[in-house]
C-alpha cells in the first residue's frame, strides 16, 4: 500500500509544472517528499496506516461456530499487525503467538497460559526423497474420534516464516495414531503416539525418534500500559505543574523517606475523580504521600486542576505537555507507560528509594 502510494505520487510530480523550484516542490501537498514526511510522521506518532484493525482470536466450537476470544485470550491489540507465528515458543505443549507489528511495540509475544490438560504430540518432519524439510507434507492424527490433518508449510506472513513443527491438540484422548503423506506422494505410518509426545518423523523409517522436552519460562508480561515493572526505578519525569510550567518531578525526592502512590488519573474518568477525596485522605496518613498525573490534554489543564481543588484534593498535581523529547535529562512520561493503553485510575506505589513496590490498576478500593 505504501508503495504504491508513493509511485502514484512520483507520476503526478511528473506531470507538475512547479519542478522549476525544488524548495516549493518540496512543499506541494501529494508529491513524493511530502508523503514520505507524512509517513514518517504518522510512523513517529504511532499512528496505524490501516486505520482501526484489531487483531482477533477464534475459537472454533465445532458445531456453534467461531467464537470471538480476542479479548478474552489478552490478545486484542490495536498495533498494526504484518505477521503472526503461532507456535510452542516456551515447549510446555501449547501453541504461543508471536506478532510483528509496523510500529509500536514491534514485536508482541503472547503466551498461553491455557494449559495442555487434553494433550498433544508435536511433530517435526525429515524427508528422504523430496526437500529435506517436507514442505507440502500432510500429517493426519487420528485420537479419538477425530481426525486432524495439517499441511507443513513455512510461509506465512509479511517477512516471515513458520516453525518447522506441526502441534496436534488430542482433545483427551491418551495417544495418537501418526502418518504423513510426504512430498513425494508416498503415504507412510508412524503408528501410535502417546501425549505429550515430541518427536522427528524421518520419511521411510517407520518409527518415530522422540525427542526430550526442552521447556522453558517465558517471561510474565508487563503490568498493562506500563513500560515499567515491579523492581523498576522510577526516573526523574519531565510534566508541566498545576499552573502549566515546566516541571520535574523525581519521586525518590518528593517521597521524602515515605511511601509515594503516584496516581494516574483524567477529569474525563469518572472513578478517577470518585476516588480524588481517598487520595487526599491517604495522602494525610503518616508515611504515605500522594502525586497525581493527570492524562489530560494540555489544552485541558485548568479545567482538569479546577476539579481536582472542587473534589478536595490538595497533594501534588502535574500534567502531561512538557517540552522535554527525553533524549537527555528527565524522561518524558511516555517512556514509563503507554497513555494509549494505560487504565485509569492507576497507581503506582514508590518505596523510599524510588523502587516500584505494586502497581495497581484501577480505583485502590474495588467497589
Ligand atoms: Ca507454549
Ligand atoms: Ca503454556
Amino acid at each position: 500500500m505504501v508503495a504504491s502510494s508513493t509511485n502514484e505520487a512520483k507520476s503526478g510530480e511528473a506531470a507538475s509544472d512547479t519542478s522549476a523550484d525544488p524548495g516549493f516542490e518540496s512543499e506541494d501537498v501529494g508529491n513524493a517528499a511530502y508523503l514520505n514526511r507524512h509517513n514518517t510522521e504518522m510512523f513517529e506518532s504511532g499512528r496505524s496506516f490501516s486505520g482501526n484493525e484489531r487483531n482477533k482470536v477464534w475459537f472454533n466450537t465445532e458445531g456453534l461456530g467461531h467464537a470471538d476470544l480476542s479479548d478474552l485470550s489478552g490478545a486484542d491489540s490495536a498495533n498494526d499487525g504484518r505477521a503472526v507465528l503461532a507456535t510452542d515458543l516456551d515447549d510446555d505443549g501449547d501453541v504461543d503467538i508471536f506478532v510483528h507489528n509496523l510500529q509500536r511495540e514491534r514485536h508482541s509475544l503472547y503466551r498461553n497460559d491455557v494449559g495442555t490438560a487434553a494433550g498433544f504430540i508435536k511433530l517435526r518432519l525429515k524427508a528422504t526423497s523430496s526437500n529435506a524439510e517436507a514442505i507440502g507434507a500432510t500429517v493426519l492424527v487420528s485420537a479419538g474420534s477425530r481426525d486432524t490433518a495439517q499441511v507443513l508449510s513455512r510461509g506465512a506472513g509479511f517477512l516471515s516464516c513458520q516453525a518447522p513443527e506441526l502441534i496436534f491438540g488430542l482433545g483427551g484422548a491418551e495417544a495418537g495414531e501418526v502418518s504423513v503423506r510426504w512430498p513425494s506422494g508416498e503415504l507412510e505410518s508412524f503408528g501410535s503416539l502417546a501425549s505429550g509426545t515430541r518427536a522427528m518423523l524421518v520419511e521411510g523409517s517407520g518409527e518415530a525418534q522422540t525427542m526430550a522436552a526442552r521447556t522453558t519460562q517465558l517471561p510474565n508480561p508487563l503490568p498493562r500500559g506500563f513500560r515499567v515493572n515491579l523492581g523498576d526505578q522510577l526516573p526523574a519525569l519531565a510534566v508541566l505543574d498545576s499552573k502549566g510550567e515546566e516541571a520535574v518531578i523525581d519521586l525518590q525526592e518528593l517521597a521524602e523517606g515515605e511511601e509515594l502512590y503516584l496516581n494516574f488519573w483524567a477529569s474525563y474518568c469518572a472513578s478517577c475523580i470518585k476516588e480524588l477525596p481517598d487520595l487526599q485522605k491517604l495522602d494525610e496518613e503518616d508515611g504515605r504521600r500522594v502525586i497525581a498525573l493527570s492524562m489530560d490534554a494540555p489544552t485541558d489543564l485548568y479545567a482538569a486542576q479546577e476539579l481536582f481543588e472542587q473534589r478536595g484534593a490538595r497533594f501534588p498535581s502535574y500534567f502531561l505537555g512538557s517540552k522535554h523529547t527525553g533524549e537527555s535529562g528527565p524522561s518524558t512520561v511516555q517512556q514509563i507507560i503507554d497513555i494509549e493503553r494505560l487504565p485509569i485510575p492507576s497507581t503506582v506505589v514508590i518505596n523510599s528509594e524510588g523502587v516500584i513496590q505494586r502497581i495497581i490498576s484501577g480505583p485502590l478500593r474495588q467497589p
